[in-house]
């Protein structure tokens, strides 16, 4: 069941302009807020990680199935098109799964169907309407920070 319309309903959305990023305050608990980067550029964990420092964060990670339809549905609302990087990753070790930033073990891996397959070695993770793929770092596209 999604919970996308009871978002909506409640307005919890609220979309302000940062330079470089679309950014949401996401209200439902706590306060977290999301950027997503605008432009297209080779994806690179270190490089946007410390981008998502400077906007006082990290690269997202995705903590549960809430979160995950959480950034499903900011990724799907941008316009321009992904693929919308994470902070996830298995660079260190193929098939082991961390979020990049602090180092742990990553939390709720919905994967998209047929995935991760590591297609030529990809190591790094982005989200879609149909879930995560691994992609190869280095692609081309866009990526989201959690602050
Ligand atoms: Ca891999
Ligand atoms: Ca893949």
């Amino acid at each position: 069941m999604s919970l996308l319309p009871i978002f909506l309903l409640l307005g919890v959305w609220m979309v302000a302009s940062v330079q470089g990023y679309v950014s949401y305050d996401y209200k439902w608990s706590g306060a977290t807020k999301y950027y997503v980067s605008r432009e297209h550029e080779p994806f690179n964990l270190a490089k946007m990680n410390d981008r998502c420092k400077g906007l006082g964060g990290y690269l997202v990670q995705i903590d549960d199935i809430h979160e995950n339809q959480v950034v499903q549905f900011l990724t799907n609302s941008v316009s321009g098109g992904g693929p919308f990087f994470t902070g996830i990753t298995d660079e260190e070790s193929e098939g082991r799964y961390y979020t990049y930033n602090d180092k742990k073990a990553a939390k709720f891996l919905d994967w998209r169907w047929f995935q991760p397959d590591n297609w030529w070695d990809e190591d790094c993770v982005e989200i879609g309407y149909y879930g995560l793929n691994d992609a190869k770092c280095g692609t081309n596209g866009r990526y989201v920070c959690e602050v």
